[in-house]
This record gives C-alpha cells, sequence and structure tokens, in this order.
C-alpha cells in the first residue's frame, strides 16, 4: 500500500468508518494501533508500524497523531463520528478565513457556515490555506470570519496541533459576505 493510500484509509477510519476495518475509537477518537494494523492486514492491506509512523510524520496537513508510545492513533480533526477531541478553547484572532465556492453562498448567506457532516466548521489563519481548501470544490472563494467579535459574543474556538481552527457553527452575522454576494476577502467589518 502507498503511503497516499494509507492515509486515505487512516482518514476513512480513523474519521467516519472505524468499524469498516473492525475497529473502535474511545471517547476522543483514539484507536488502538495494534487493532487497527490488524484490522488493515486483515482487509489485505498489509501496514506496519514503520509505515504508520512515517505516513504520521509526513503527512501533507499533518492529519494523524500518534500517542508517545506509540500504541495510540486519532485524527486531528473532520470527523464525522461523535468525538471528544479535547482541546482547550482558545481565543481566536480577530480573522479567521474559510474556504468555499460560490455555489454554496447563498446558503451560506442564510444560515451562516454549518459544519455540514463533519464535527466542527474549519477555518484557518490565513487566506492561503482556506483558498486551497475552497479549491478543492471549484474556483475557489475564500470568505472572512469576524472569529473576535463571535468568540466575545459566547462562539467556542479550538485550534488543533495542525492549525486548523475549529468551531460550531459561524451565524451569517460573522461572516464576510457583501450584498452582491462577493466575499469580502479579509475584509473585519
Ligand atoms: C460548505 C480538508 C451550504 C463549506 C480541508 C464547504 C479542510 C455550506 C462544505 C477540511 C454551509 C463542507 C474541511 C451552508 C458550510 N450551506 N454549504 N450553510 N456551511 N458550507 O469538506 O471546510 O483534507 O466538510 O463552505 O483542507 O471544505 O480532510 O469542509 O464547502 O481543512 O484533512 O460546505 O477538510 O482537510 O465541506 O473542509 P467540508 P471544508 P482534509
Amino acid at each position: 500500500m502507498t503511503d497516499r493510500d494509507l492515509s486515505h484509509r487512516l482518514s476513512y477510519v480513523l474519521r467516519h468508518r472505524p468499524d469498516a476495518a473492525g475497529i473502535s475509537l474511545d471517547a476522543a477518537g483514539w484507536a488502538d494501533v495494534d487493532a487497527l494494523l490488524a484490522g488493515l492486514d486483515a482487509q489485505g492491506c498489509g501496514v506496519d508500524l514503520a509505515q504508520l509512523e512515517h505516513v504520521v510524520d509526513t503527512n501533507d496537513k499533518q492529519r494523524f497523531e500518534l500517542d508517545a508510545d506509540a500504541t495510540h492513533i486519532r485524527a486531528r480533526q473532520g470527523h464525522s463520528v461523535a468525538v471528544a477531541l479535547g482541546y482547550t478553547p482558545l481565543v481566536p484572532p480577530e480573522i479567521l478565513f474559510h474556504g468555499t465556492v460560490a455555489a454554496a453562498l447563498p446558503a451560506i448567506r442564510e444560515a451562516g457556515l454549518q459544519k455540514m457532516r463533519r464535527h466542527a466548521v474549519h477555518l484557518s489563519a490565513d487566506e492561503e490555506t482556506a483558498a486551497r481548501v475552497g479549491a478543492r470544490r471549484g474556483v475557489a472563494c475564500v470568505l472572512s470570519v469576524r472569529a473576535g467579535a463571535l468568540h466575545r459574543d459566547g462562539g467556542i474556538f479550538f485550534r488543533t496541533e495542525n492549525g486548523v481552527w475549529l468551531t460550531d457553527a459561524v451565524p451569517p452575522a460573522y461572516v464576510g459576505i457583501d450584498d452582491s454576494g462577493i466575499p469580502a476577502r479579509g475584509r473585519a467589518d
């Protein structure tokens, strides 16, 4: 199995379908490494601990983490299964960014940013990352989010070790889309 295939498989199993590899996650999203390797092996995906550690270390977005003795592994974000990742709430920067596509703007204007199938709304501290996230779906639109104001109004924010900001929802009033529907890149108002 290539590193890339293993990364995709880990995303699928550790975020969405642990049962697909015959394993379960604990409340904080951790899986037993031996059980995971055995589960992958049973599906004909022979992977050893060295390759697993290599993929965790070199993954482009640092999506996964191993615990100190490499006996447990989890995804750092992106889950659709219920997990409590145990991150400490943090004060976010005044402005964060979200990458999306134009087709989503009417619904976002109406309902704000929703977590959709994921565990949280994903935001980034820089526009470039948001542009890359949006470009996965087409021509990227980068929205600014008034994270500081939302936080002062009671919104709770977390940041994963790999720098992704997570929050439950961003109501429309905190999303920078102007009346023309053109996303306000980096605008604070
Ligand atoms: C949109 C990848 C309609 C939202 C990336 C997005 C990221 C709405 C899509 C991470 C909406 C959800 C997360 C609303 C939000 N109405 N559409 N009210 N609110 N949307 O993939 O943020 O490779 O679940 O704009 O790099 O795109 O998986 O979220 O277009 O970090 O590690 O609904 O996934 O990382 O899409 O991406 P997603 P996302 P990984």
